[in-house]
């Protein structure tokens, strides 16, 4: 049986294929690919991911998230790795250090898979709603949860798929800092346009889109200490519940969109009262992008260095490459994103 009869409305799902797994990455063509290479002018890299003890505490992710852990690999009880910084291997001269890491895949600098975000949906339209994910995935049966043996893992979703792709294209960035400075402002269609108009931003399908606020300089400055209080009222965030704004992200035919904030779209509709009845969701961005469209999301990318190259160049564009880990079943990733200008 069909996984989904009805499909959401303003959803793609089915376009790439009835068991397409990679959303809108499918854009990412050879051609694509060749017109991003011929944006490197200067030959010039800069790394795109914060440090991934950033933000520092728990507070961003409001208590979901916690920073890495390293550990020093150890053969039973007796290895001493790390100890003294180094083992020294019996019979030679050498030393060896080996660790591991228990990390929050969606801490800091981070794609989001479009297992993160799905809803309950009638995709039968029976009167019967199901949890799913985009395409139709089920959630149990497609994608497993922690009790579920073999799970938890994203199935059909996991971010090993994308990785397998490369994910390098042509990335355009929007700088939101520039267009409307560091007070708290929600970016709806107009204020995109505007910005991108005054910028001259040409955002072309396939395209990786990223936004600037500033809120990855703020961050880094508090030195692992966020203070909420002012990162809750920080700068320019999307404003995931502007009709326009999502009509827009359809149709420009962006393959994912990246900022140094943690959500992309505001956090507002968390705490704003919920309507009494209708469907709602609390990340109508979210919702848009990784359920309806298989636009994959990344969150509290460091972009500063690069806002500023390009500012000073009076340039927008360049190649991305921007792959996450390829491991089985991820729902979020870390990633060292660079972008070549
Ligand atoms: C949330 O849970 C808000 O997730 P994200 O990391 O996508 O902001």
């Amino acid at each position: 049986m069909n996984r989904w009869t009805v499909r959401p409305d303003g959803s793609n799902w089915g376009d790439f294929g009835a068991d397409d797994k990679l959303g809108r990455m499918n854009l990412l063509t050879p051609e694509r690919r060749l017109r991003a290479v011929s944006e490197v002018q200067e030959g010039l890299a800069f790394s795109l991911s914060l440090p991934l003890d950033y933000p520092g505490g728990s507070d961003v992710s409001h208590g979901l998230r916690h920073p890495p852990r390293l550990f020093a690999s150890r053969r039973g009880d007796t290895d001493r790795y790390h100890a003294e910084a180094g083992l020294h291997l019996p019979g030679c001269c050498d030393l060896s250090c080996d660790d591991g890491v228990t990390l929050y895949t969606q801490y800091s600098t981070q794609w989001d898979s479009l297992a993160h975000w799905g809803q309950i949906f009638d995709v039968h339209g029976d009167g019967a709603p199901q949890k799913v994910y985009y395409n139709g995935y089920r959630a149990g049966l497609d994608l497993l949860g922690p009790d579920q043996e073999g799970g938890p893992h994203g199935g059909p979703l996991g971010l090993e798929h994308m990785a397998a792709t490369g994910v390098q294209g042509r990335g355009v960035l929007v700088n939101l800092q520039a267009a409307y400075g560091e007070d708290r402002i929600l970016v709806g269609y107009d204020e995109l346009m505007r910005a991108m108009d005054v910028q001259s931003v040409d955002v072309r399908t396939g395209d990786f889109l990223l936004l600037y606020s500033g809120f990855d300089d703020v961050l880094l400055n508090m030195n692992k200490r966020p203070d909420m209080s002012v990162l809750n009222r920080y700068g320019a965030a999307l404003n995931g519940s502007d009709p326009r704004l999502l009509d827009w992200i359809t149709a420009a035919g962006v393959v994912a969109l990246c900022s140094d904030t943690p959500a992309v779209e505001g956090l507002e509709a968390l705490t704003a009262p919920r309507p009494a009845a209708g469907r709602f969701s609390m990340l109508p961005l979210h919702e848009h992008c990784l359920f309806k469209l298989g636009i994959h999301l990344g969150e509290l990318w460091f972009l500063r260095d690069l806002a500023r190259w390009l500012g000073e160049h009076k340039r927008n564009a360049f190649l991305l490459t921007a792959p996450p880990l390829r491991l089985p079943g991820a729902v979020g990733s870390p990633v060292t994103p660079v972008a070549t200008v």
